[in-house]
């Protein structure tokens, strides 16, 4: 009789450990106590973009051999993917043709949309937050005005002039775009990086071509339902190496949705609370792909929104 008790309690047990063991998720916010302060200083709001300084624009510049400007961002318009609610409506205003003797006419425009998270985009630290909880442990309810947060805005970043690197995963794998979720693991970067005989450094802007931006404005549905790109392990790996962003060609930067199913967009938080670092998304590099050109001078100004959470942009590579 004792005997099966005992039994009975220990099957009982085990199982509930499985299940307990199943059920946890492979990644967990990291406490205030472990991420807070910042690397950068207790009161810090630049994280990543420490990195720029006059020295990092001269080297920067010593990276221009032949002048050659290619563009980044996808245009603006309501054929861009959007995620959730995003839009973005131009309204033409053929104001006036005036009558002077020059009839000089005037024409403008109406934009109906979200300027911080469409198209193109960085995202600044008051983009995504543990609870209540920004970059260097900031308080959202603390900072929260109708008209901007005031810490962590992404007018205070300034422009951003660094040495970039393409990662080319997709021709690293020999695919034109990655599988519809698949998770870019370390090798993968390391391969890549090693096939291009670069290494990175300390304030890269680094760029991750997944090809997914083929569907850019092609297949929108199937653009924003999921995408590949990097994972936990791969961010953290990435982070450690000190970035001043880490760019990709899809909508989060990271693989969507996560192959974790209890987490959501991890790598938003690992990048943007826990380690300040910035990130750009939606980036168009085919023809930086499609060139080879995996070491560049990397220039980009986010728009100066009050306490606003990010800005669609338009960076340019120069080589
Ligand atoms: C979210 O806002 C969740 O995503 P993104 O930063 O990719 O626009």
């Amino acid at each position: 009789m004792q005997r099966i008790a005992f039994g009975t309690v220990m099957a009982a047990m085990l199982a509930a450990s499985s299940t307990a063991l199943a059920q946890a998720p492979s990644w967990t916010v990291p406490p205030e106590s472990t991420r807070c302060p910042s690397k950068w200083g207790a009161n810090d709001e630049r994280g990543s973009a420490n990195h720029m300084k006059p020295a990092t624009v001269l080297n920067t510049v010593k990276l221009i051999k032949t002048g050659e400007v290619i563009e980044l961002a996808h245009v603006l318009s309501d054929k861009m993917p959007f995620f959730g609610t995003r839009r973005f409506d131009v309204h033409i205003k053929r104001t006036f043709l005036n009558q002077f003797s020059n009839m000089r006419g005037s024409n403008e425009e109406i934009v109906i949309s979200e300027i911080g998270q469409v198209g193109t985009q960085f995202d600044g630290f008051a983009h995504q937050t543990h609870m209540n909880s920004w970059y260097n442990c900031f308080k959202v309810d603390e900072n929260a005005t109708r008209s901007g947060f005031t810490k962590l805005g992404v007018h205070n970043v300034g422009s951003l002039i660094t040495r970039g690197v393409l990662i080319d995963v997709a021709g690293f794998k020999g695919v034109e775009t990655l599988g519809d979720n698949y998770e870019i693991t370390v090798a993968d970067l390391e391969g890549a990086l090693k096939k291009q005989n670069l290494t990175l450094q300390a304030g890269d802007a680094v760029i991750i071509n997944t090809g997914w931006g083929k569907l850019y404005g092609k297949d929108n549905a199937r653009y924003v339902k999921s995408c590949p790109g990097i994972g936990v392990k791969a961010a953290e790996w990435l982070v450690a190496k000190d970035p001043m962003l880490i760019g990709s060609d899809n909508w989060p930067v990271e693989v969507a949705p996560n192959p974790d199913k209890q987490v959501s967009l991890p790598v938003h938080q690992i990048t943007l609370v826990v380690n300040g670092v910035h990130l750009l998304e939606n980036l168009k590099l085919d023809e930086l792909a499609g060139k080879g050109v995996y070491e560049f001078a990397f220039i980009m100004e986010p728009l100066k929104i009050q306490g606003g959470t990010g800005s669609t942009v338009a960076p340019i590579a120069v080589r």
